[in-house]
Protein backbone atom coordinates (compact mmCIF):
# COMPACT_ATOMS: atom_id res chain seq x y z
CA UNK A 1 0.00 0.00 0.00
CA UNK A 2 1.35 3.43 -1.21
CA UNK A 3 1.20 5.44 2.10
CA UNK A 4 0.31 9.14 0.13
CA UNK A 5 -0.43 11.45 3.24
CA UNK A 6 0.12 10.89 7.23
CA UNK A 7 -1.16 13.86 9.40
CA UNK A 8 -1.17 13.69 12.66
CA UNK A 9 -4.77 14.86 14.18
CA UNK A 10 -4.78 15.39 17.78
CA UNK A 11 -3.75 13.88 21.44
CA UNK A 12 -6.30 12.77 23.66
CA UNK A 13 -6.50 12.54 27.24
CA UNK A 14 -9.40 10.21 27.34
CA UNK A 15 -11.50 8.85 25.29
CA UNK A 16 -14.60 10.76 24.87
CA UNK A 17 -11.72 13.27 23.45
CA UNK A 18 -10.58 10.82 20.66
CA UNK A 19 -12.27 12.05 17.09
CA UNK A 20 -15.78 11.18 16.03
CA UNK A 21 -15.97 9.72 12.57
CA UNK A 22 -15.97 5.98 11.15
CA UNK A 23 -12.33 5.58 9.98
CA UNK A 24 -11.19 2.27 11.08
CA UNK A 25 -8.39 2.30 13.36
CA UNK A 26 -5.19 0.29 13.76
CA UNK A 27 -3.79 0.81 16.89
CA UNK A 28 -0.17 0.06 18.46
CA UNK A 29 -0.08 -0.82 22.04
CA UNK A 30 2.81 -2.87 24.35
CA UNK A 31 5.45 -1.91 27.09
CA UNK A 32 7.37 1.52 27.43
CA UNK A 33 10.14 1.81 24.91
CA UNK A 34 9.36 -1.33 22.75
CA UNK A 35 9.36 1.04 19.48
CA UNK A 36 5.33 1.59 19.54
CA UNK A 37 5.92 5.21 17.99
CA UNK A 38 8.99 4.70 15.78
CA UNK A 39 7.32 2.04 13.90
CA UNK A 40 4.51 4.15 13.13
CA UNK A 41 7.13 6.70 11.42
CA UNK A 42 8.78 3.44 9.78
CA UNK A 43 5.07 2.31 7.99
CA UNK A 44 4.45 6.04 7.35
CA UNK A 45 8.27 6.85 6.35
CA UNK A 46 7.93 10.03 7.68
CA UNK A 47 10.62 10.84 11.00
CA UNK A 48 9.38 12.28 14.14
CA UNK A 49 5.40 12.06 13.13
CA UNK A 50 5.40 10.16 16.47
CA UNK A 51 7.79 10.95 19.24
CA UNK A 52 10.39 8.63 19.34
CA UNK A 53 12.86 8.94 23.09
CA UNK A 54 15.36 7.21 24.43
CA UNK A 55 13.56 7.45 27.48
CA UNK A 56 10.51 5.02 28.66
CA UNK A 57 7.00 6.91 28.76
CA UNK A 58 7.16 8.98 26.25
CA UNK A 59 4.06 8.65 24.42
CA UNK A 60 1.44 9.80 27.56
CA UNK A 61 -1.61 10.41 25.54
CA UNK A 62 -3.69 8.46 22.71
CA UNK A 63 -2.44 10.21 19.07
CA UNK A 64 -3.96 9.84 16.38
CA UNK A 65 -2.74 9.86 12.78
CA UNK A 66 -4.73 9.79 9.28
CA UNK A 67 -3.39 8.00 6.67
CA UNK A 68 -4.67 8.49 3.18
CA UNK A 69 -7.43 10.88 4.55
CA UNK A 70 -9.09 7.11 5.06
CA UNK A 71 -8.01 4.88 7.99
CA UNK A 72 -6.03 5.97 11.09
CA UNK A 73 -2.88 4.69 12.99
CA UNK A 74 -3.35 4.88 16.73
CA UNK A 75 -0.14 5.61 18.76
CA UNK A 76 -1.10 4.35 22.60
CA UNK A 77 0.88 5.06 25.52
CA UNK A 78 3.20 2.17 26.78
CA UNK A 79 2.16 0.31 30.26
CA UNK A 80 4.96 -1.24 32.55
CA UNK A 81 6.59 1.86 32.54
CA UNK A 82 8.88 1.88 36.28
CA UNK A 83 8.47 5.78 37.13
CA UNK A 84 4.24 5.72 36.88
CA UNK A 85 2.25 4.84 40.32
CA UNK A 86 2.75 1.46 41.45
CA UNK A 87 -1.51 0.94 40.45
CA UNK A 88 -0.80 1.65 37.04
CA UNK A 89 2.38 -0.43 36.79
CA UNK A 90 0.80 -3.40 37.91
CA UNK A 91 -1.92 -3.04 36.11
CA UNK A 92 -3.08 -1.35 32.55
CA UNK A 93 -4.36 2.60 32.59
CA UNK A 94 -7.82 3.03 32.55
CA UNK A 95 -6.43 5.19 29.28
CA UNK A 96 -5.69 2.27 28.26
CA UNK A 97 -8.33 -0.15 29.26
CA UNK A 98 -10.73 2.60 27.79
CA UNK A 99 -9.35 2.91 24.60
CA UNK A 100 -9.33 -1.07 24.19
CA UNK A 101 -12.33 -1.99 25.00
CA UNK A 102 -14.62 0.69 23.85
CA UNK A 103 -13.08 2.69 20.97
CA UNK A 104 -16.16 1.42 18.68
CA UNK A 105 -13.55 2.50 15.43
CA UNK A 106 -10.76 -0.11 16.79
CA UNK A 107 -10.22 -2.59 14.07
CA UNK A 108 -7.02 -4.29 14.96
CA UNK A 109 -4.46 -3.71 17.97
CA UNK A 110 -0.93 -4.81 17.29
CA UNK A 111 1.08 -5.67 20.06
CA UNK A 112 4.42 -5.09 20.41
CA UNK A 113 7.00 -7.13 22.46
CA UNK A 114 10.73 -6.89 22.00
CA UNK A 115 12.35 -9.71 20.35
CA UNK A 116 15.15 -9.66 22.83
CA UNK A 117 13.38 -11.21 25.86
CA UNK A 118 12.02 -13.99 26.11
CA UNK A 119 7.88 -13.97 26.90
CA UNK A 120 7.32 -11.34 29.40
CA UNK A 121 4.43 -11.37 32.58
CA UNK A 122 2.99 -8.27 31.38
CA UNK A 123 2.35 -8.74 27.62
CA UNK A 124 1.26 -12.41 28.64
CA UNK A 125 -1.57 -11.09 31.28
CA UNK A 126 -2.37 -8.44 28.12
CA UNK A 127 -2.85 -10.64 25.77
CA UNK A 128 -4.63 -12.67 28.07
CA UNK A 129 -6.60 -9.80 28.79
CA UNK A 130 -7.50 -9.11 24.86
CA UNK A 131 -8.09 -12.45 24.32
CA UNK A 132 -11.13 -12.64 27.48
CA UNK A 133 -12.55 -9.35 26.09
CA UNK A 134 -12.58 -10.38 22.55
CA UNK A 135 -10.55 -7.79 20.94
CA UNK A 136 -8.46 -8.62 17.36
CA UNK A 137 -4.77 -8.67 17.87
CA UNK A 138 -1.57 -9.80 16.52
CA UNK A 139 2.10 -9.78 17.87
CA UNK A 140 5.10 -8.00 16.79
CA UNK A 141 8.43 -8.52 17.11
CA UNK A 142 10.63 -5.50 17.64
CA UNK A 143 13.78 -4.67 17.23
CA UNK A 144 14.81 -7.33 15.70
CA UNK A 145 17.95 -5.71 13.77
CA UNK A 146 19.98 -6.24 17.75
CA UNK A 147 19.39 -10.11 17.29
CA UNK A 148 20.65 -13.04 15.49
CA UNK A 149 18.55 -15.01 12.96
CA UNK A 150 19.40 -17.51 16.10
CA UNK A 151 17.76 -15.76 18.83
CA UNK A 152 15.06 -14.54 17.13
CA UNK A 153 13.97 -18.11 16.47
CA UNK A 154 14.46 -19.20 19.61
CA UNK A 155 12.26 -16.55 21.15
CA UNK A 156 9.44 -16.12 19.26
CA UNK A 157 9.58 -19.77 19.59
CA UNK A 158 9.41 -19.55 23.16
CA UNK A 159 6.11 -17.02 22.37
CA UNK A 160 4.41 -19.72 20.44
CA UNK A 161 4.92 -22.25 22.91
CA UNK A 162 3.29 -20.05 25.77
CA UNK A 163 0.49 -19.08 24.04
CA UNK A 164 -0.31 -22.02 22.76
CA UNK A 165 -0.93 -23.54 26.05
CA UNK A 166 -4.04 -20.93 26.49
CA UNK A 167 -4.88 -19.94 22.56
CA UNK A 168 -6.13 -22.57 20.77
CA UNK A 169 -5.25 -20.71 17.58
CA UNK A 170 -2.10 -18.21 17.66
CA UNK A 171 -2.49 -14.77 17.16
CA UNK A 172 -0.77 -13.53 14.29
CA UNK A 173 2.79 -12.34 14.24
CA UNK A 174 4.76 -10.27 12.89
CA UNK A 175 8.52 -9.36 12.57
CA UNK A 176 9.87 -6.18 12.35
CA UNK A 177 12.60 -3.84 12.75
CA UNK A 178 11.97 -0.08 12.72
CA UNK A 179 15.52 0.57 12.44
CA UNK A 180 16.30 -1.12 9.33
CA UNK A 181 12.55 -1.03 7.48
CA UNK A 182 11.73 -5.06 7.61
CA UNK A 183 8.08 -6.09 7.96
CA UNK A 184 7.15 -2.65 6.77
CA UNK A 185 5.53 -4.41 3.59
CA UNK A 186 3.93 -7.55 5.72
CA UNK A 187 1.68 -5.18 8.34
CA UNK A 188 0.96 -2.77 5.54
CA UNK A 189 -0.55 -5.47 3.32
CA UNK A 190 -2.32 -6.91 6.46
CA UNK A 191 -3.80 -3.31 7.05
CA UNK A 192 -4.83 -3.06 3.22
CA UNK A 193 -6.53 -6.83 3.32
CA UNK A 194 -8.14 -5.75 6.54
CA UNK A 195 -9.68 -2.32 5.16
CA UNK A 196 -10.71 -4.10 2.33
CA UNK A 197 -13.13 -6.33 4.08
CA UNK A 198 -14.65 -3.46 6.51
N1 LIG B 1 17.71 -0.76 17.23
C1 LIG B 1 16.43 -0.42 17.22
N2 LIG B 1 15.97 0.52 18.08
C2 LIG B 1 14.67 0.84 18.06
C3 LIG B 1 13.76 0.19 17.17
N3 LIG B 1 12.52 0.69 17.41
C4 LIG B 1 12.66 1.61 18.39
N4 LIG B 1 13.94 1.71 18.78
C5 LIG B 1 14.48 2.61 19.83
O1 LIG B 1 13.81 2.34 21.05
C6 LIG B 1 13.56 3.53 21.78
C7 LIG B 1 12.08 3.66 22.10
O2 LIG B 1 11.36 3.84 20.91
P1 LIG B 1 9.89 4.48 20.88
O3 LIG B 1 9.38 4.29 19.50
O4 LIG B 1 9.87 5.85 21.46
O5 LIG B 1 9.14 3.48 21.88
P2 LIG B 1 7.63 3.57 22.43
O6 LIG B 1 7.13 2.18 22.53
O7 LIG B 1 6.82 4.51 21.60
O8 LIG B 1 7.86 4.14 23.91
P3 LIG B 1 6.82 4.95 24.87
O9 LIG B 1 6.16 6.01 24.06
O10 LIG B 1 7.72 5.50 25.92
O11 LIG B 1 5.87 3.93 25.40
C8 LIG B 1 14.13 4.66 20.94
O12 LIG B 1 15.43 4.96 21.40
C9 LIG B 1 14.16 4.07 19.54
O13 LIG B 1 15.15 4.64 18.72
C10 LIG B 1 14.27 -0.79 16.27
O14 LIG B 1 13.57 -1.41 15.44
N5 LIG B 1 15.61 -1.06 16.35
MG1 LIG C 1 5.78 6.15 22.11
Amino acid sequence: MNIASATFVCSSQKLSQCPTGDMCEFAFIGRSNVGKSSLINMLTRRTGLAKVSGTPGKTRLINHFVINDTWALVDLPGYGYAKVSRRERSGFSSLITDYVLNREQLYYLFVLVDARHEPLRIDMEFVRFLGEHGVPFGIVFTKTDKLSQAQLNRNTDLYRRQLAEEWEELPRMFVISSEKGTGRDEILDFIENCLEQS
